[in-house]
């Protein structure tokens, strides 16, 4: 066999819309929506199948507006979604061919993937899809005695012996296929998950990849295929298999200084991020994160060179939680005056100059502009540091182009390295949230 030629060049032209677009939203839907205690409870409560049955009988989010998901994701400031195609649980939110565990079977009766499509598409949304390999209702899917599985004390039922490992994974490669093939151009593809000694290969995974590839040329894909939560993955090592994946995926957690291959380039990755404590509908759950955190984390992945994808869980009806909404809403108000400070941006490391975090925020950077985020008020000059003030062409203010001038105190003569932006006597910024301060770098 032919040794697996990574192609930069094709890497780089495909991951250019998402290192520019930054933010999307992720989607958690399934009938694990209904009993509303989150999408692992078959494994936490170690519920077998026929107690939950009765949720896909019943399954009818009658509510299901694709389009009024998809305008909030806009409103947001959202460039991209990803939705659960099929879950751990096996349920397909698509008309696959191979199970009639799916939507189109149920109450609903819809495709709800092809709903997804249609509607993010309609708003102008690069569109992608999430796609267990781990599957709990597959009858060849290893499901006893193992720690992802629904464990159950039924010593009949609670064996491995009789599954067949390749039926279950002729089948999973099947569902790739169709969804790979019916929905015409899809811009992502989410892989979950690897875990201990199912890696790689166990998945079959060249083989998967080669026809993803055949089928969705330009398709980007995470790493999940081959790694779980230790190491990076093998585009990391500089060594990519040929189901490397193109992207990280930190989950819950933004990485503390980004994150960068073994030669020391930057790598492109994704922080999945809850907005409370749950990434399926979980009615009890209303621990959500204020949406200015959010806004902060937002601008601390694009800081480190990230990306942040963050979810939503519609109830049963269909709806995102109102409390969900309110968070997007406030996060667009945001975004609409200050997205030029997150898309097409990255680190301010690698710039013109060499410039410093500050106390009072982060930075991120689109070329020779640096953003200065200020989470707090300065009490006067606010310090740019490793800015010298004849290297400034122009100071903004992001949120209304208001011209900030240099402060003419004393620092100056002290600090020739640091600029120092004078934002006025008041001693509230003009966005308490996070007043982005542009500021545009000259040749020397
Ligand atoms: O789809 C979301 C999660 O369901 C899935 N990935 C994201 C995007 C995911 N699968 N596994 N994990 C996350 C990590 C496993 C965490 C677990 Fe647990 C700890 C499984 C059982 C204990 C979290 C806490 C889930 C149930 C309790």
């Amino acid at each position: 066999m032919l040794a697996y030629q990574f192609d930069r060049e094709r890497y780089n032209r495909r991951m250019k819309w998402y290192l520019h677009d930054r933010f999307g939203m992720f989607i958690h839907f399934g009938i694990y929506s209904i009993p509303a205690r989150g999408e692992w409870l078959r494994s936490t409560e170690e519920m077998p199948e026929e107690l939950y049955l009765p949720y896909f009988e019943e399954f009818n989010p009658y509510a299901l507006d694709a389009r009024a998901w998809a305008r909030a994701a806009k409103r947001a400031g959202m460039r991209y979604a990803v939705l659960t195609s099929k879950h751990h649980d096996g349920f397909c939110l698509f008309d696959t061919k191979t199970t009639d565990f799916k939507s189109t079977n149920t109450p609903y009766g819809r495709d709800i993937v092809a709903d997804f499509l249609d509607a993010f598409r309609a708003e102008g949304i690069r569109v992608g899809l999430y796609y267990s390999v781990i599957d709990w209702h597959h009858p060849d899917f290893p499901q006893y005695g193992d720690r992802q599985a629904p464990l159950r004390n039924d010593p009949v039922a609670g064996s491995n012996e009789h599954r067949v490992f390749d039926r279950y994974l002729d089948y999973m490669h099947e569902q790739v296929r169709e969804i790979c093939t019916n929905y015409g151009k899809l811009d992502l593809l989410w892989f979950d998950f690897s875990y201990d000694d199912m890696r790689g290969e166990k998945w079959r995974a060249t083989e998967l990849m080669n026809m993803v590839r055949e089928l969705q040329p330009d398709v980007i894909t995470n790493n999940r295929l081959e790694v779980s939560g230790e190491g990076f993955g093998s585009l990391a090592q500089c060594d990519p298999t040929p189901y490397h994946g193109d992207f990280v995926t930190p989950e819950r957690i933004i990485p503390p200084n980004g994150l960068f291959d073994v030669e020391g380039n930057p790598l492109a990755w994704e922080a999945c991020i809850t907005m409370n404590d749950n990434w399926g509908y979980f009615s009890h759950d209303t621990n959500f994160k204020p949406a200015p955190m959010l806004i902060h984390k937002l601008v601390e992945c694009v800081s480190k060179g990230g990306n942040l994808i963050l979810n939503v869980g519609p109830d049963a009806t269909g709806r995102i939680p109102d409390q969900s909404l309110a968070i997007l809403d406030e996060i667009g108000r945001w975004m609409e005056r200050n997205s030029a400070s997150i898309y097409g941006c990255g680190p301010a490391a690698g710039g013109p100059l060499e410039v410093e975090r500050p106390e009072y925020g982060r930075i991120t950077r689109n070329g020779d502009t640096y953003y200065f985020h200020l989470y707090e008020n300065a009490l006067g000059p606010m310090p740019l540091l490793g800015v010298p003030k004849e290297r400034i062409a122009s100071m903004r203010l992001l949120r209304d182009g208001t011209e900030v001038q240099l402060s003419n105190s004393w620092t100056h003569s002290d600090y020739p390295n640091i600029a120092f932006a004078d934002l006025g006597p008041s001693p509230v910024l003009p966005d308490p949230v996070d007043t982005v301060l542009a500021v545009k770098i000259k040749e020397a």
